[in-house]
């Protein structure tokens, strides 16, 4: 990152080396001065999004080190206290707009300044103060935490035409308490995120008096707090005493034989992009680029105020925004190289998240081994593989992601979920229908967590069609004579609307993708299979409130021609959306996708009843999806690994 300020021309545009390099401080910062001046909004100027219009494709492709190439923001700015998002691109290079349009329908996602306060405001309001003295919880105002809830679209008449959250309530008991082990039940608070204004406070309980008592056992995490620990573990050091295998230059990353840029955007956070494998001195495209487009959370009860809570954190809150800085020997263990990110906070300001992207190696496991029982010769690989995470804090809980690339050519994505479950408090032993009990007085709703992975494909080249693989046995008789037959078929996805498909463990069904132009030594196209690790069975009804908003969830394997347009399942913005934009939209189009320049979109995810040993922080609990070569290489491509045995193993039982 520093590379990039000091290399920044005299003009104010950055140092960037490359065309889907990230905006860096200088451009969000240049974007904002032009924005502030374009827009006479003065202090009410809030600023959602600022990030990097990616080019066209053929821009990208022919570009060469050296070479000129334009830099376009794409915006997303609102007035505060005015619904409706102004969206445009600015060219940074020129300082001026050059496209600029007004959604009076779409509300901004929310930003952590806009929620922090929120809670002052809760606090200081007669009715929740009211509400909290019908309970006998005046005493503990100040140790209220209000945590706003996106509300989605239920049609209720006094969010119409405004920018809403809908707030729950946890209480501390001491400063460094875990809050969310005592939640106040069955009370909540509607506000106007644009002016603060509290639009309704509402006690689900107050009209019998019937309250749930806030459970106040003290479930904490924090090491300041807890007071016994087992003994620390014999220690395990990564250790690369020759340094780390990788090599970075900016954000382009070589390893083995991959090669890639890394990118980050406010709302995805990660990305790879130009992903491209490198064989026989010949480099080979895989992925244009790849990211997690989409998340959605629906909670399975329809009690009190819990049917709202259907919460996309990636479209209406940021993963990219809300992620950590690492720590290393923390959250990275071995030799890391950290990438920094940047993004424009509520007011513009570029915010630099140090440390945000972790990038490092792996020993993963065997590779490959074969003894020859008539040589006696044993052939044994070690495998490793480059690991480039981050990790995103959405209120109660946290969202680590990890790309695997691996020697042998397949890409692994890993999303694991810890933090803290969403609590509600019930009734000693009566968690009801919807929720397991994790704590006495505590439980957890049934939810899941369903992740939306874009994969901009380019198996050796743009054009790839996407192929079903279904196994059948023939029907026993002439055909399938001892029963005993069984073979894959394979079925071409045309358009659109044929390749909305789902798993079938009846089939044992997978896709691949393939390029029919690009034949290995079999003549075969080559291609890449997509293994679905982690399918969900959506519950939520897709024509629900709910439901509608999030239809990307109601397949596992989506597929639509290239369009720099979609970019996000849920539809541009999901924030109070209705669920007009978004994919069941697009592929209404139908259009045609073989040999094309096609984006995959999978659904995956967790089914996620919680446990007690979830609570009070959840161990992280894993959920992705796996690309593999399938006729991609002529074979196996990891063959010439060398032979070497690690010399710093020892022998842990021998004198
Ligand atoms: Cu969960």
């Amino acid at each position: 990152m520093n590379l990039h300020v000091t290399s920044q021309t005299a003009d104010g545009a950055s140092g960037a080396a490359h065309p889907l390099d990230p905006l860096d401080a200088l451009e969000i910062a240049k974007a904002s001065s032009i924005l502030r001046q374009h827009y006479p909004w003065g202090d009410d100027l809030r600023v959602e999004t600022i990030d990097i219009a990616e080019p066209d494709k053929a821009a990208v492709r022919g570009h060469a080190p050296g070479d000129a190439f334009a830099r376009i923001a794409h915006y997303n700015i609102y007035k505060r206290g005015q619904p409706g998002v102004q969206q445009g691109l600015i060219d940074l290079r020129a300082g001026t707009i050059i496209s600029e349009h007004f959604n009076p329908e779409a509300r901004a996602m929310v930003a952590v300044a806009e929620v922090l306060e929120i809670e002052a405001t809760v606090k200081a309001d007669a009715r929740f103060q009211e509400a909290l003295r019908h309970r006998g919880l005046i005493d503990y105002l100040d140790f209220m935490c209000i945590d706003p809830w996106t509300v989605g679209d239920f049609g209720h008449e006094i969010e119409k035409g405004r920018r809403v959250l809908n707030c729950f309530v946890w209480m501390r008991t001491f400063p460094l308490d875990n809050y969310y082990a005592h939640p106040v039940e069955g009370l909540h608070v509607l506000i106007d995120l644009s002016n603060l204004e509290v639009l309704k406070v509402e006690d689900h309980f107050a009209e019998k008096g019937d309250y749930i008592p806030v459970p106040v056992t003290p479930l904490n995490f924090d090491a300041e707090v807890l007071t016994s620990f087992r003994p620390p573990s014999a220690p395990l050091d990564v250790v690369q005493p020759h340094g780390a295998g990788f090599k970075v230059d900016g954000q382009r990353v070589t390893w083995e034989n991959w090669d890639f840029r890394v990118g980050f955007n406010g709302r995805e956070g990660l990305v790879l992009n130009t992903v491209g494998y490198t064989v026989g001195g010949r480099r080979r495209p895989v992925l244009y680029r790849a990211s997690i487009a989409e998340m959605v959370v629906p909670y399975g009860s329809p009690e009190r105020s819990h049917y709202r809570k259907n919460v996309f954190d990636s479209g209406e809150i940021g993963f990219g925004r809300m992620a950590n800085s690492l720590k290393l020997g923390c959250d990275c263990l071995g030799v890391i190289h950290y990438f920094d990110a940047v993004v424009p906070d509520a007011f513009g300001n570029p915010r630099t998240i140090e440390n945000c992207i972790c990038l490092h190696e792996e020993d993963a496991g065997l590779s490959w081994k074969h003894f020859d029982v008539r040589t006696e010769r044993t052939e044994v690989r070690r495998a490793r593989k480059l690991v480039i995470s981050s990790i995103s804090t959405i209120g109660n809980y946290e969202y680590a992601f990890y790309w695997y690339l691996h020697q042998d050519g397949r890409i692994e994505y890993e999303m694991k979920a810890t933090g803290i479950i969403n609590t509600a408090a019930c009734h000693p032993g009566d968690p009801g229908r919807y929720g397991a009990e994790v704590a006495p007085g505590i439980v957890g709703h049934i939810h899941q967590h369903l992740f939306s992975a874009r994969l901009d494909v380019e198996i050796d080249g743009p054009n790839n069609t996407v192929v079903e693989c279904d196994t059948i046995a023939p029907p026993a008789g002439p055909e399938n004579p001892y029963g005993n037959a069984f073979l894959v078929e394979e079925t071409v996805l045309p358009t659109e609307t044929r390749a909305m498909r789902d798993v079938d463990f009846d089939r044992m069904r997978y896709w691949k993708v393939i390029n029919r132009q690009a034949k290995n030594w079999l003549g075969g196209p080559t291609g890449y299979k997509l293994e679905a690790r982690s399918p969900v069975k959506p519950f939520t009804h897709p024509d629900s409130p709910s439901g509608r908003r999030s239809r990307f969830i109601q397949h596992q394997l989506w597929v639509t021609p290239f369009d720099p347009a979609e970019r996000f399942p849920a539809g541009e913005f999901v924030n109070q959306s209705t669920g007009e934009d978004g994919i069941e939209a697009w592929t209404r189009k139908d259009r045609p996708i073989e040999d094309a320049d096609i984006v995959l979109w999978h659904t995956f995810g967790l089914h996620h009843l919680p446990r007690p040993e979830d609570h009070p922080v959840q161990t992280c609990v894993v959920c992705g999806f796996a690309l593999a070569p399938i006729g991609f290489f002529d074979q196996n491509p990891v063959i010439d690994l060398p032979s070497q045995t690690n010399e710093a193993s020892s022998c842990a039982h021998c004198a």
